[in-house]
């Protein structure tokens, strides 16, 4: 590889030695692991003189309230190594082994963030809180050998290379939507992927839960709306629903993993399989047909209806108490059939069941019309720079995600040959969606008033596991690393060959993955 301007810059940026950023270089001299991280550090320093052997003796050394990340990284390196890798409470100063501390760690960590120092007689993470070092062991995983993620036993050596990383990100809030009612994805589905993005530090999985093709979690109060609601899907294919047990499976899985489940209900439109479940629910009294097609905005509650309210304060009381996250997503998105008027009558009735049951509104920025409370979280999904509401609303103070279409949707084709996908929001290649800064998107909106970015993935032309894979990657990582990485680290010739050193680790998990010709793939 040339060394551009820019790599020096970026190898500068995170203090590196230079004369390790040899790029595709050579057996001689292999990039080290700590160049090839995803999403970049802040800062990492290899030592190359220094690795620290996992071995049949070592031990996790853990602070005990974080006994599960403890149980997260022997799981993973168990199967892989063979090794009993016994969970053992971690002394004030660990001399060997791995140790995962809620102590010592820089006050720059912050939150979410964590220092890392292997050596060759320890490797040691440090943070302040769980989560921090949850972020810590996706690195360490990312150190090792891609076989350490092998679900069979393999043959060693298991060397951490030596180093020190100091890292936290940029954004709070990184996100992936699934959505899961257009084609319905069972559990162990959806647990897989979460494995996926909590492997890239996205600490957010927004599971859009309800659409006009299906309605796919239990409400006792209104149990027709899973049963009957949730029968179908795009296509016509059976579909499905998850029990509030299923749900709350979900999110604990979610929560080990450092990920928050944010549920959405798609309202007052994409509202079809309510509408057909309960007559009483439509205007006229009368149901629809189930819908198993991929249009748009053609459905919408009736404003003008008390129950209407009723029910969605059944819907947001039940799922409140099933979601430990302080935020529900209300959709709000494409209500094309319902007037001005009566969308913002009916918003401004659904903040205030939303604040009785203790939550925050997450919405499609399509709400801001409806003048929500400071608090709530707006996505921006537009395809342009600027958006007035957007504008304004975060000079009132207001968070904003952003999930711009022409750059986060996964859903979107790669190029026209992409087989899956659509395309309304144009092609997005690897390069597309990295070429954006989330600091200075949106004309008037400054770094300091985004919430984080977010990268949603529709399902009207995904149907398996596959499918989900090959649209996710190599764009999921990239938009999680928007999301965590230092703007300084920002580079496409580094970033092409860091994020190509991805595949062989994708190929032990199973990932199904879009080969880009934009990509320098790791063999
Ligand atoms: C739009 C629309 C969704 C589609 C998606 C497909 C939003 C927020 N509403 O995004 O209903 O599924 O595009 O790309």
């Amino acid at each position: 590889m040339r060394r551009t301007a820019g790599t020096l810059l970026l190898a500068a940026a995170l203090g590196l030695a230079v004369t390790t950023f040899g790029g595709s270089a050579t057996a001689a001299t292999p990039r080290s692991a700590y160049l090839n991280v995803v999403p970049a550090p802040v800062s990492a320093q290899p030592n190359a003189a220094a690795a620290y052997p996992i071995t049949a003796n070592t031990r996790i050394y853990v602070d005990p309230s974080a006994n599960q990340v403890g149980d997260y990284l022997a799981g993973i390196l168990r199967r892989s190594t063979g090794f009993p890798l016994p969970i053992t409470p971690a002394p004030a100063t660990p001399t060997d082994g791995i140790a995962l501390l809620l102590t010592g760690a820089g006050t720059q960590v912050g939150a979410q963030g964590y220092q890392l120092d292997a050596s060759t007689a320890k490797v040691v993470i440090r943070a302040q809180t769980v989560d921090g070092l949850r972020a810590g062991v996706q690195t360490l995983r990312q150190l090792l050998p891609a076989k350490a993620d092998s679900p069979t036993v393999q043959s060693g050596p298991w060397a951490v290379p030596g180093g020190h990383v100091l890292d936290y990100p940029r954004f709070a809030q990184r996100g992936a939507m699934l959505d899961v009612a257009r084609h319905f994805f069972p559990v162990g589905t959806v647990k897989r992927y979460i494995d996926e993005i909590a492997l890239y530090k996205v600490n957010v999985l927004h599971l859009h839960l309800a659409d006009d093709q299906g309605w796919r979690i239990e409400i006792k109060s209104w149990p027709k709306l899973a049963t009957y609601g949730g029968s179908t899907e795009v296509g016509g294919g059976p579909g499905g629903y998850y029990t509030q047990a299923d749900y709350q499976g979900i999110v604990a899985y979610a929560q080990s993993r450092g990920v928050t489940v944010i549920p959405e209900i798609d309202m007052p439109g994409h509202t079809n399989a309510a509408l057909a479940s309960y007559a009483e629910l439509n205007c006229n009294g009368v149901a629809p047909p189930l819908y198993t097609g991929t249009d748009v905005g053609f459905s919408s509650l009736c404003i003008s209806k008390d129950v209407t309210y009723t029910f969605l304060d059944d819907v947001i009381r039940e799922l409140s108490a099933l979601t430990p996250s302080p935020y529900l997503h209300i959709g709000g998105d494409e209500a094309k059939v319902t007037s001005d008027p009566d969308y913002i009558a009916f918003e401004q009735k659904v903040f205030p069941i939303l604040q009785k049951y203790g939550k925050h509104a997450e919405g499609w920025h399509d709400f801001l019309k409806a003048n929500p409370p400071t608090s709530a979280v707006p996505e921006f999904w537009g395809t342009t720079n600027s958006d007035a509401n957007v504008t304004a609303a975060a000079q009132r103070g207001t968070k904003i995600l952003l999930a711009p279409a022409n750059k986060t949707y996964l859903d979107m084709k790669y190029n026209s040959s992409t087989p899956l996908g659509q395309n309304w929001a144009g092609y997005i290649e690897v390069k597309t969606a990295f070429n954006w800064n989330p600091g200075s998107y949106l004309q008037g909106v400054p770094e300091s008033a985004i919430a984080g970015v977010e990268a949603p993935l529709w399902s009207e032309t995904l149907v398996t596991t596959r499918d989900i894979e090959y649209m996710a990657f190599p764009r999921l990582p990239t938009i999680a690393e928007l999301g965590w990485s230092p703007a300084a680290t920002h580079n496409w010739t580094a970033f092409r060959a860091r994020l190509g050193a991805q595949a062989p680790r994708w190929k032990v998990l199973g990932i199904n993955y879009y080969p880009s010709s934009q990509i320098v793939w790791a063999k």
